[in-house]
Protein backbone atom coordinates (compact mmCIF):
# COMPACT_ATOMS: atom_id res chain seq x y z
CA UNK A 1 0.00 0.00 0.00
CA UNK A 2 1.27 3.49 -1.12
CA UNK A 3 2.33 5.61 1.98
CA UNK A 4 0.24 8.89 2.47
CA UNK A 5 1.95 11.53 -0.03
CA UNK A 6 4.38 14.20 2.06
CA UNK A 7 2.88 17.12 -0.27
CA UNK A 8 -0.71 16.23 -1.08
CA UNK A 9 -2.59 19.49 -3.30
CA UNK A 10 -5.79 19.90 -2.72
CA UNK A 11 -8.22 19.46 -5.58
CA UNK A 12 -8.86 23.21 -5.49
CA UNK A 13 -5.83 24.09 -6.06
CA UNK A 14 -5.26 21.44 -8.77
CA UNK A 15 -8.31 23.20 -11.11
CA UNK A 16 -6.19 26.22 -10.77
CA UNK A 17 -3.10 25.11 -12.05
CA UNK A 18 -4.93 22.94 -14.61
CA UNK A 19 -6.70 26.05 -15.53
CA UNK A 20 -3.41 27.91 -16.99
CA UNK A 21 -2.83 25.34 -19.54
CA UNK A 22 -6.65 24.40 -20.37
CA UNK A 23 -8.38 21.23 -19.21
CA UNK A 24 -6.74 18.99 -22.27
CA UNK A 25 -3.60 19.61 -21.38
CA UNK A 26 -3.77 18.77 -17.49
CA UNK A 27 -3.47 15.27 -17.17
CA UNK A 28 -4.94 13.48 -14.47
CA UNK A 29 -5.89 10.00 -16.23
CA UNK A 30 -3.21 7.96 -14.08
CA UNK A 31 -2.72 5.22 -16.60
CA UNK A 32 -1.95 8.08 -19.30
CA UNK A 33 0.55 9.28 -16.55
CA UNK A 34 1.99 5.89 -15.68
CA UNK A 35 4.40 6.04 -18.29
CA UNK A 36 6.03 9.42 -16.84
CA UNK A 37 5.87 8.04 -13.77
CA UNK A 38 8.75 5.35 -14.32
CA UNK A 39 12.53 5.81 -15.44
CA UNK A 40 14.27 4.15 -18.00
CA UNK A 41 16.05 1.99 -15.24
CA UNK A 42 12.52 0.47 -13.19
CA UNK A 43 14.64 2.34 -10.41
CA UNK A 44 11.87 4.60 -9.37
CA UNK A 45 8.15 4.75 -9.68
CA UNK A 46 6.71 8.09 -9.13
CA UNK A 47 3.01 9.74 -7.89
CA UNK A 48 1.75 13.02 -9.35
CA UNK A 49 -2.01 13.70 -9.13
CA UNK A 50 -1.38 16.01 -12.43
CA UNK A 51 0.73 16.42 -15.12
CA UNK A 52 0.86 20.28 -17.21
CA UNK A 53 1.68 20.90 -20.31
CA UNK A 54 2.09 24.11 -20.92
CA UNK A 55 2.05 25.60 -24.69
CA UNK A 56 4.49 28.65 -24.46
CA UNK A 57 6.65 30.45 -21.89
CA UNK A 58 3.95 32.24 -20.31
CA UNK A 59 2.10 29.48 -19.30
CA UNK A 60 5.23 28.28 -17.57
CA UNK A 61 5.57 31.30 -15.87
CA UNK A 62 2.16 31.20 -14.24
CA UNK A 63 2.32 28.02 -13.43
CA UNK A 64 5.74 28.64 -11.50
CA UNK A 65 3.79 32.13 -9.75
CA UNK A 66 1.02 29.99 -8.49
CA UNK A 67 3.24 27.58 -7.10
CA UNK A 68 5.56 29.87 -5.36
CA UNK A 69 2.45 31.17 -4.17
CA UNK A 70 1.12 28.41 -2.29
CA UNK A 71 4.19 26.40 -1.74
CA UNK A 72 3.27 23.29 -4.29
CA UNK A 73 6.44 21.80 -5.35
CA UNK A 74 6.58 20.73 -9.26
CA UNK A 75 9.01 18.21 -11.46
CA UNK A 76 9.91 19.80 -14.86
CA UNK A 77 10.31 16.98 -17.56
CA UNK A 78 10.98 16.40 -20.63
CA UNK A 79 11.85 12.99 -22.37
CA UNK A 80 11.93 10.93 -18.89
CA UNK A 81 15.33 9.16 -20.40
CA UNK A 82 17.37 10.51 -17.28
CA UNK A 83 19.49 8.29 -15.20
CA UNK A 84 19.51 9.10 -12.13
CA UNK A 85 15.29 9.89 -10.96
CA UNK A 86 15.45 13.76 -11.69
CA UNK A 87 12.53 13.41 -13.59
CA UNK A 88 10.76 11.67 -11.43
CA UNK A 89 7.64 13.03 -8.43
CA UNK A 90 8.76 10.68 -6.01
CA UNK A 91 6.32 12.32 -3.49
CA UNK A 92 3.29 13.55 -5.55
CA UNK A 93 4.39 16.61 -7.28
CA UNK A 94 3.02 17.97 -9.71
CA UNK A 95 5.04 17.19 -13.33
CA UNK A 96 5.13 20.05 -15.47
CA UNK A 97 6.28 18.40 -18.90
CA UNK A 98 7.76 20.65 -21.86
CA UNK A 99 6.80 18.18 -24.58
CA UNK A 100 4.48 20.71 -26.58
CA UNK A 101 7.66 23.60 -26.37
CA UNK A 102 8.77 22.14 -29.26
CA UNK A 103 8.74 24.71 -31.75
CA UNK A 104 12.17 25.57 -33.54
CA UNK A 105 11.80 28.98 -33.68
CA UNK A 106 15.02 30.10 -36.27
CA UNK A 107 17.79 28.62 -37.82
CA UNK A 108 20.37 31.23 -38.28
CA UNK A 109 23.38 29.40 -40.44
CA UNK A 110 25.25 32.41 -41.20
CA UNK A 111 25.63 33.16 -37.07
CA UNK A 112 25.80 29.84 -36.89
CA UNK A 113 23.46 29.31 -34.24
CA UNK A 114 19.62 27.52 -33.57
CA UNK A 115 16.98 29.03 -31.53
CA UNK A 116 14.20 25.95 -30.25
CA UNK A 117 12.26 25.57 -27.52
CA UNK A 118 13.26 22.99 -24.47
CA UNK A 119 10.65 20.57 -25.39
CA UNK A 120 12.32 19.54 -28.86
CA UNK A 121 13.65 16.83 -29.62
CA UNK A 122 17.75 15.90 -29.78
CA UNK A 123 17.06 13.91 -33.18
CA UNK A 124 14.84 16.94 -34.52
CA UNK A 125 17.24 19.32 -33.98
CA UNK A 126 20.08 17.69 -35.35
CA UNK A 127 18.10 17.33 -38.65
CA UNK A 128 17.07 20.49 -38.62
CA UNK A 129 20.94 21.79 -38.41
CA UNK A 130 21.29 19.53 -41.19
CA UNK A 131 18.39 20.73 -43.60
CA UNK A 132 20.87 24.19 -43.13
CA UNK A 133 24.30 22.31 -43.99
CA UNK A 134 25.34 22.35 -40.26
CA UNK A 135 25.58 20.05 -37.32
CA UNK A 136 24.65 20.16 -34.05
CA UNK A 137 26.98 17.62 -32.49
CA UNK A 138 25.52 16.15 -29.65
CA UNK A 139 24.52 12.85 -29.64
CA UNK A 140 23.54 10.17 -27.18
CA UNK A 141 21.57 6.93 -27.67
CA UNK A 142 18.22 8.24 -26.11
CA UNK A 143 18.47 11.34 -28.54
CA UNK A 144 14.87 9.93 -30.58
CA UNK A 145 12.97 10.65 -27.36
CA UNK A 146 15.06 12.95 -25.21
CA UNK A 147 14.85 16.94 -24.89
CA UNK A 148 17.41 19.84 -25.48
CA UNK A 149 16.15 21.18 -22.34
CA UNK A 150 16.66 17.79 -20.59
CA UNK A 151 20.20 17.83 -22.11
CA UNK A 152 20.74 21.03 -20.92
CA UNK A 153 19.25 20.56 -17.50
CA UNK A 154 21.40 17.68 -17.03
CA UNK A 155 24.62 19.14 -19.20
CA UNK A 156 24.48 15.73 -21.22
CA UNK A 157 27.93 14.49 -22.62
CA UNK A 158 27.20 11.91 -25.13
CA UNK A 159 29.78 10.77 -27.81
CA UNK A 160 31.01 13.91 -29.84
CA UNK A 161 32.41 15.45 -26.49
CA UNK A 162 35.58 14.51 -27.12
CA UNK A 163 35.85 17.16 -30.01
CA UNK A 164 32.98 19.23 -29.60
CA UNK A 165 32.09 19.40 -25.74
CA UNK A 166 29.57 18.88 -23.50
CA UNK A 167 26.01 20.60 -23.80
CA UNK A 168 27.32 23.13 -21.64
CA UNK A 169 29.66 24.56 -24.39
CA UNK A 170 26.58 24.16 -27.17
CA UNK A 171 24.62 26.54 -26.19
CA UNK A 172 25.09 30.48 -26.58
CA UNK A 173 22.20 31.89 -24.64
CA UNK A 174 18.56 30.62 -22.63
CA UNK A 175 14.88 31.77 -21.51
CA UNK A 176 14.31 30.47 -18.16
CA UNK A 177 10.76 30.38 -16.54
CA UNK A 178 11.82 31.51 -12.46
CA UNK A 179 10.01 29.71 -9.73
CA UNK A 180 8.71 33.16 -9.10
CA UNK A 181 7.12 33.91 -12.28
CA UNK A 182 9.60 36.09 -13.88
CA UNK A 183 10.91 35.47 -17.43
CA UNK A 184 14.57 35.70 -18.00
CA UNK A 185 15.06 36.21 -21.60
CA UNK A 186 18.86 35.52 -22.19
CA UNK A 187 18.52 34.31 -25.72
CA UNK A 188 21.57 35.69 -27.62
CA UNK A 189 23.53 34.82 -30.55
CA UNK A 190 26.65 36.54 -29.16
CA UNK A 191 29.82 34.67 -28.76
CA UNK A 192 31.21 37.90 -26.86
CA UNK A 193 29.17 39.26 -24.41
CA UNK A 194 30.93 40.15 -21.40
CA UNK A 195 28.66 42.17 -19.26
CA UNK A 196 28.46 40.11 -16.29
CA UNK A 197 27.90 36.61 -14.76
CA UNK A 198 27.81 33.96 -17.01
CA UNK A 199 24.07 33.12 -15.84
CA UNK A 200 23.11 31.16 -18.08
CA UNK A 201 25.62 28.44 -17.02
CA UNK A 202 23.64 28.49 -13.80
CA UNK A 203 21.01 26.50 -15.03
CA UNK A 204 22.79 24.38 -17.20
CA UNK A 205 23.47 21.41 -15.72
CA UNK A 206 21.19 22.65 -12.36
CA UNK A 207 18.75 19.70 -13.08
CA UNK A 208 15.13 21.65 -13.17
CA UNK A 209 16.07 22.72 -9.44
CA UNK A 210 16.59 26.79 -10.12
CA UNK A 211 14.33 27.31 -12.81
CA UNK A 212 12.72 26.12 -15.93
CA UNK A 213 14.58 25.96 -19.36
CA UNK A 214 11.71 27.11 -22.45
CA UNK A 215 14.29 27.83 -25.26
CA UNK A 216 17.58 28.18 -26.09
CA UNK A 217 19.81 29.22 -28.94
CA UNK A 218 22.47 26.93 -29.58
CA UNK A 219 25.55 26.47 -31.55
CA UNK A 220 26.03 25.42 -35.12
CA UNK A 221 29.30 23.90 -36.83
CA UNK A 222 29.74 23.41 -40.51
CA UNK A 223 28.44 19.86 -41.45
CA UNK A 224 31.21 17.41 -42.26
CA UNK A 225 31.92 16.02 -46.21
CA UNK A 226 33.61 13.21 -44.96
CA UNK A 227 32.77 10.55 -41.98
CA UNK A 228 34.91 7.17 -41.52
CA UNK A 229 34.09 5.42 -38.74
CA UNK A 230 36.19 2.12 -37.50
CA UNK A 231 35.36 -0.69 -35.20
CA UNK A 232 38.39 -2.29 -33.79
CA UNK A 233 39.18 -4.92 -31.63
CA UNK A 234 41.98 -4.32 -28.84
CA UNK A 235 43.76 -6.37 -26.21
CA UNK A 236 43.20 -3.42 -23.63
CA UNK A 237 42.13 -0.21 -21.81
CA UNK A 238 45.36 0.60 -22.18
CA UNK A 239 45.98 0.04 -25.61
CA UNK A 240 42.72 1.76 -26.30
CA UNK A 241 44.73 5.21 -24.81
CA UNK A 242 47.70 4.45 -27.32
CA UNK A 243 45.11 3.93 -29.78
CA UNK A 244 43.70 7.59 -28.61
CA UNK A 245 47.16 8.97 -28.60
CA UNK A 246 48.46 8.04 -32.11
CA UNK A 247 44.73 8.88 -33.62
CA UNK A 248 45.33 12.38 -32.31
CA UNK A 249 48.98 12.61 -33.59
CA UNK A 250 47.71 11.40 -36.85
CA UNK A 251 44.28 13.19 -37.65
CA UNK A 252 44.17 16.00 -34.70
CA UNK A 253 40.79 17.37 -34.15
CA UNK A 254 39.27 14.92 -36.82
CA UNK A 255 38.78 12.52 -34.09
CA UNK A 256 34.79 12.97 -33.26
CA UNK A 257 34.28 10.40 -31.12
CA UNK A 258 35.96 7.72 -29.66
CA UNK A 259 34.23 4.66 -27.45
CA UNK A 260 35.33 2.01 -25.77
CA UNK A 261 33.72 -0.79 -25.33
CA UNK A 262 34.12 -4.28 -23.43
CA UNK A 263 33.77 -7.46 -24.55
CA UNK A 264 31.24 -8.10 -22.00
CA UNK A 265 28.64 -6.02 -22.69
CA UNK A 266 29.03 -6.15 -25.96
CA UNK A 267 27.74 -10.09 -25.79
CA UNK A 268 25.10 -8.46 -24.21
CA UNK A 269 23.72 -6.15 -27.04
CA UNK A 270 24.34 -9.64 -29.27
CA UNK A 271 22.01 -11.60 -26.82
CA UNK A 272 19.35 -9.23 -26.51
CA UNK A 273 19.53 -6.34 -29.08
CA UNK A 274 17.94 -6.54 -32.46
CA UNK A 275 19.28 -6.29 -35.47
CA UNK A 276 23.01 -6.06 -33.70
CA UNK A 277 25.88 -8.40 -35.40
CA UNK A 278 29.21 -8.62 -34.17
CA UNK A 279 31.71 -6.17 -36.65
CA UNK A 280 34.65 -8.13 -36.32
CA UNK A 281 35.04 -12.59 -36.74
CA UNK A 282 37.07 -13.03 -33.74
CA UNK A 283 36.30 -12.39 -30.22
CA UNK A 284 38.45 -9.51 -28.59
CA UNK A 285 38.48 -8.45 -24.91
CA UNK A 286 37.84 -5.20 -25.84
CA UNK A 287 36.92 -2.78 -28.78
CA UNK A 288 36.54 0.49 -29.80
CA UNK A 289 34.38 2.47 -31.28
CA UNK A 290 36.32 5.32 -33.33
CA UNK A 291 35.09 8.06 -35.86
CA UNK A 292 37.00 10.66 -37.53
CA UNK A 293 34.83 13.82 -39.39
CA UNK A 294 36.64 16.18 -42.28
CA UNK A 295 35.67 19.52 -43.66
CA UNK A 296 37.29 17.81 -46.74
CA UNK A 297 36.26 14.91 -49.41
CA UNK A 298 39.47 13.29 -49.65
CA UNK A 299 42.27 11.73 -47.39
CA UNK A 300 40.27 10.76 -44.80
CA UNK A 301 39.85 7.44 -45.14
CA UNK A 302 43.81 7.03 -45.88
CA UNK A 303 44.19 9.08 -42.38
CA UNK A 304 42.12 6.25 -40.90
CA UNK A 305 43.54 3.37 -42.57
CA UNK A 306 47.30 4.98 -41.35
CA UNK A 307 46.25 5.29 -37.95
CA UNK A 308 44.73 2.06 -37.96
CA UNK A 309 47.83 -0.20 -39.02
CA UNK A 310 50.46 1.94 -37.01
CA UNK A 311 48.54 1.32 -34.23
CA UNK A 312 48.48 -2.30 -35.20
CA UNK A 313 52.17 -2.40 -35.05
CA UNK A 314 52.16 -0.95 -31.82
CA UNK A 315 49.86 -4.00 -30.77
CA UNK A 316 47.18 -1.26 -30.07
CA UNK A 317 44.99 -3.10 -32.56
CA UNK A 318 44.53 -6.81 -33.20
CA UNK A 319 41.91 -6.49 -35.93
CA UNK A 320 39.84 -3.77 -36.95
CA UNK A 321 37.31 -3.13 -39.96
CA UNK A 322 36.09 0.32 -41.49
CA UNK A 323 32.69 0.62 -42.08
CA UNK A 324 32.08 0.67 -46.41
CA UNK A 325 28.78 2.09 -46.50
CA UNK A 326 26.93 4.50 -43.96
CA UNK A 327 24.79 1.91 -43.63
CA UNK A 328 27.21 -0.22 -41.98
CA UNK A 329 28.40 2.74 -39.85
CA UNK A 330 25.20 3.57 -38.54
CA UNK A 331 25.04 -0.26 -37.94
CA UNK A 332 28.46 0.14 -35.31
CA UNK A 333 26.45 2.87 -33.67
CA UNK A 334 22.95 1.00 -33.21
CA UNK A 335 25.00 -1.77 -31.79
CA UNK A 336 26.80 1.29 -29.39
CA UNK A 337 23.74 2.53 -28.50
CA UNK A 338 21.97 -0.35 -27.53
CA UNK A 339 24.45 -1.03 -24.90
CA UNK A 340 21.79 0.40 -22.30
CA UNK A 341 18.83 -1.50 -23.37
CA UNK A 342 20.87 -4.88 -23.21
CA UNK A 343 22.34 -5.15 -19.81
CA UNK A 344 18.60 -4.80 -18.75
CA UNK A 345 17.77 -8.89 -19.41
CA UNK A 346 20.40 -9.84 -17.99
CA UNK A 347 19.21 -8.79 -14.20
CA UNK A 348 20.15 -6.35 -11.98
CA UNK A 349 22.53 -4.08 -13.19
CA UNK A 350 24.80 -1.36 -10.68
CA UNK A 351 25.71 1.70 -12.45
CA UNK A 352 29.12 4.04 -12.04
CA UNK A 353 28.74 6.85 -14.74
CA UNK A 354 32.34 8.19 -13.63
CA UNK A 355 35.18 10.23 -14.87
CA UNK A 356 39.10 10.33 -13.95
CA UNK A 357 41.68 11.33 -16.36
CA UNK A 358 42.30 10.47 -19.44
CA UNK A 359 45.45 8.83 -18.54
CA UNK A 360 43.73 6.77 -15.23
CA UNK A 361 41.22 5.30 -16.96
CA UNK A 362 43.05 1.72 -17.48
CA UNK A 363 44.34 1.72 -13.76
CA UNK A 364 40.74 2.84 -12.60
CA UNK A 365 39.08 -0.26 -14.87
CA UNK A 366 41.90 -2.28 -13.32
CA UNK A 367 41.65 -1.12 -10.26
CA UNK A 368 37.61 -1.38 -9.85
CA UNK A 369 37.35 -4.39 -11.12
CA UNK A 370 39.15 -5.68 -8.59
CA UNK A 371 37.29 -3.89 -5.48
CA UNK A 372 33.71 -5.21 -7.49
CA UNK A 373 34.80 -8.97 -8.29
CA UNK A 374 36.16 -9.51 -4.69
CA UNK A 375 32.72 -7.88 -3.03
CA UNK A 376 30.26 -9.75 -5.33
CA UNK A 377 32.21 -13.00 -6.51
CA UNK A 378 31.25 -14.05 -9.91
CA UNK A 379 29.98 -10.31 -10.53
CA UNK A 380 30.27 -9.50 -14.15
CA UNK A 381 31.82 -6.00 -14.86
CA UNK A 382 31.33 -4.71 -18.22
CA UNK A 383 32.40 -1.40 -18.57
CA UNK A 384 31.92 0.96 -21.80
CA UNK A 385 31.57 4.72 -22.75
CA UNK A 386 33.34 7.65 -23.91
CA UNK A 387 37.43 6.92 -23.06
CA UNK A 388 37.91 9.93 -25.26
CA UNK A 389 36.56 12.40 -22.02
CA UNK A 390 37.90 9.59 -19.56
CA UNK A 391 33.95 9.11 -18.67
CA UNK A 392 33.37 5.33 -18.26
CA UNK A 393 30.22 3.68 -17.17
CA UNK A 394 31.66 1.13 -15.42
CA UNK A 395 28.55 -0.90 -14.63
CA UNK A 396 28.13 -4.19 -13.05
CA UNK A 397 25.80 -7.21 -13.62
CA UNK A 398 24.94 -9.21 -11.17
CA UNK A 399 26.37 -13.17 -11.38
CA UNK A 400 24.19 -15.30 -13.27
CA UNK A 401 21.30 -17.11 -11.56
CA UNK A 402 21.96 -14.64 -8.51
CA UNK A 403 19.09 -12.89 -6.53
CA UNK A 404 18.78 -9.67 -8.20
CA UNK A 405 16.86 -8.12 -5.27
CA UNK A 406 19.96 -9.28 -3.12
CA UNK A 407 22.62 -7.99 -5.77
CA UNK A 408 20.83 -4.87 -5.68
CA UNK A 409 21.21 -4.15 -2.48
CA UNK A 410 24.58 -3.65 -2.61
CA UNK A 411 24.30 -1.01 -4.94
CA UNK A 412 25.21 1.47 -2.05
CA UNK A 413 28.09 -0.22 -0.66
CA UNK A 414 30.00 -1.52 -4.31
CA UNK A 415 29.07 2.54 -5.32
CA UNK A 416 31.13 3.97 -1.65
CA UNK A 417 34.00 1.20 -2.69
CA UNK A 418 34.24 2.06 -6.70
CA UNK A 419 34.08 6.04 -5.27
CA UNK A 420 37.00 5.17 -3.45
CA UNK A 421 38.69 4.08 -6.31
CA UNK A 422 37.71 7.40 -8.59
CA UNK A 423 38.72 9.50 -5.43
CA UNK A 424 42.44 8.18 -5.80
CA UNK A 425 42.84 8.73 -9.32
CA UNK A 426 41.18 12.32 -8.74
CA UNK A 427 38.13 11.82 -10.58
CA UNK A 428 33.80 12.41 -10.44
CA UNK A 429 31.63 9.79 -9.18
CA UNK A 430 29.31 11.67 -11.65
CA UNK A 431 30.22 12.46 -14.97
CA UNK A 432 27.37 12.90 -17.52
CA UNK A 433 24.30 11.52 -16.13
CA UNK A 434 23.86 14.12 -12.58
CA UNK A 435 23.51 13.54 -9.54
CA UNK A 436 19.15 13.88 -9.46
CA UNK A 437 17.98 11.58 -6.47
CA UNK A 438 20.18 8.67 -6.78
CA UNK A 439 23.47 10.57 -6.43
CA UNK A 440 22.28 12.91 -3.88
CA UNK A 441 23.87 11.41 -0.25
CA UNK A 442 26.72 10.79 -2.23
CA UNK A 443 27.23 14.80 -3.85
CA UNK A 444 26.68 15.83 0.39
CA UNK A 445 29.65 13.49 1.28
CA UNK A 446 32.01 14.17 -1.19
CA UNK A 447 31.33 17.54 -2.75
CA UNK A 448 33.81 20.60 -1.04
CA UNK A 449 31.51 22.37 1.73
CA UNK A 450 32.23 25.24 0.41
CA UNK A 451 31.10 24.96 -2.83
CA UNK A 452 27.94 23.18 -2.04
CA UNK A 453 26.73 25.98 0.54
CA UNK A 454 27.29 28.45 -2.49
CA UNK A 455 24.98 25.96 -4.38
CA UNK A 456 22.73 25.87 -1.68
CA UNK A 457 22.52 30.09 -1.48
CA UNK A 458 21.95 30.03 -5.28
CA UNK A 459 18.70 27.46 -4.85
CA UNK A 460 17.57 29.82 -1.46
CA UNK A 461 18.08 33.20 -3.89
CA UNK A 462 16.01 31.63 -6.90
CA UNK A 463 13.57 29.34 -5.40
CA UNK A 464 12.95 30.30 -1.69
CA UNK A 465 10.01 28.29 -0.94
CA UNK A 466 12.12 24.91 -2.76
CA UNK A 467 9.26 24.18 -5.16
CA UNK A 468 11.27 22.85 -7.91
CA UNK A 469 12.82 19.37 -7.68
CA UNK A 470 12.84 19.47 -3.99
CA UNK A 471 14.61 16.44 -2.79
CA UNK A 472 16.43 16.65 -6.04
CA UNK A 473 20.49 16.70 -6.15
CA UNK A 474 20.80 19.41 -2.51
P1 LIG B 1 14.36 14.19 -18.46
O1 LIG B 1 14.77 12.80 -18.17
O2 LIG B 1 12.93 14.41 -18.67
O3 LIG B 1 14.88 15.15 -17.27
C1 LIG B 1 16.21 15.10 -16.83
C2 LIG B 1 16.43 16.19 -15.76
O4 LIG B 1 16.31 17.48 -16.35
C3 LIG B 1 15.40 16.15 -14.64
O5 LIG B 1 16.03 16.57 -13.44
C4 LIG B 1 14.37 17.17 -15.06
O6 LIG B 1 13.68 17.72 -13.96
C5 LIG B 1 15.22 18.21 -15.76
N1 LIG B 1 14.58 18.92 -16.88
C6 LIG B 1 14.12 18.38 -18.04
N2 LIG B 1 13.72 19.37 -18.86
C7 LIG B 1 13.92 20.54 -18.22
C8 LIG B 1 13.73 21.91 -18.56
N3 LIG B 1 13.22 22.28 -19.73
N4 LIG B 1 14.07 22.85 -17.65
C9 LIG B 1 14.60 22.51 -16.43
N5 LIG B 1 14.80 21.22 -16.07
C10 LIG B 1 14.48 20.25 -16.96
N6 LIG B 1 23.40 11.12 -20.91
C11 LIG B 1 24.60 11.57 -21.27
O7 LIG B 1 25.07 12.57 -20.72
N7 LIG B 1 25.35 10.93 -22.24
C12 LIG B 1 24.90 9.82 -22.87
O8 LIG B 1 25.59 9.26 -23.71
C13 LIG B 1 23.62 9.35 -22.52
N8 LIG B 1 23.11 8.28 -23.15
C14 LIG B 1 21.89 7.82 -22.79
C15 LIG B 1 21.40 6.70 -23.45
C16 LIG B 1 20.17 6.17 -23.10
C17 LIG B 1 19.67 4.95 -23.82
C18 LIG B 1 19.40 6.79 -22.08
C19 LIG B 1 18.05 6.26 -21.69
C20 LIG B 1 19.87 7.93 -21.43
C21 LIG B 1 21.12 8.45 -21.76
N9 LIG B 1 21.66 9.58 -21.14
C22 LIG B 1 22.89 10.03 -21.50
C23 LIG B 1 20.96 10.27 -20.02
C24 LIG B 1 20.61 11.71 -20.31
O9 LIG B 1 20.60 12.49 -19.13
C25 LIG B 1 19.31 11.93 -20.97
O10 LIG B 1 19.10 11.06 -22.03
C26 LIG B 1 18.98 13.36 -21.44
O11 LIG B 1 19.97 14.34 -21.32
C27 LIG B 1 17.80 13.81 -20.62
O12 LIG B 1 16.87 14.44 -21.44
P2 LIG B 1 15.30 14.28 -21.18
O13 LIG B 1 14.60 15.25 -22.06
O14 LIG B 1 14.87 12.88 -21.27
O15 LIG B 1 15.20 14.80 -19.67
C1 LIG C 1 25.71 5.85 -22.76
O1 LIG C 1 26.82 6.36 -22.88
C2 LIG C 1 24.82 6.34 -21.65
O2 LIG C 1 25.27 5.01 -23.54
C3 LIG C 1 24.20 5.29 -20.77
O3 LIG C 1 25.41 7.36 -20.94
C4 LIG C 1 25.18 4.51 -19.95
O4 LIG C 1 23.88 2.52 -19.58
C5 LIG C 1 24.63 3.38 -19.11
O5 LIG C 1 25.01 3.30 -17.94
ZN1 LIG D 1 27.36 7.89 -21.66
Amino acid sequence: MNSPLRHPIAPELLARFAKIVGDKYAVTDQAALEPQLIEGRGLYHGRTPMMLRPGNVNEVAAILKLATETGTPLVPQGGNTGLVGGQIPHDGEIIVSTTRLDKIREVDATSNTMTVESGVVLAKIQEAAAAADRLFPLSLGAEGSCTIGGNLSTNAGGTSAVAYGITRDLVIGLEVALPDGRIWNGLSKLKKDNTGYDLKNLFVGAEGTLGIITAATLKLFPRPRAVETAFAGIPSPRAALGLLNLARERAGGSVTSFELISRGVLDMALRHAHGVRDPLANVHPWYVLMELSSQSREGLRATLEDVLSSAAERSFVTDATIAASLDQAKAFWHLRFMLTESQKPEGGSIKHDISVPVAAVADFIADATKVCEAMVPGCRVVPFGHLGDGNIHFNVSQPIGADTAGFLAGWGAMNAEVDKVVMKYHGSFSAEHGIGKLKRETLKKVKDPVALEMMRAFKRTLDPKNILNPGKML
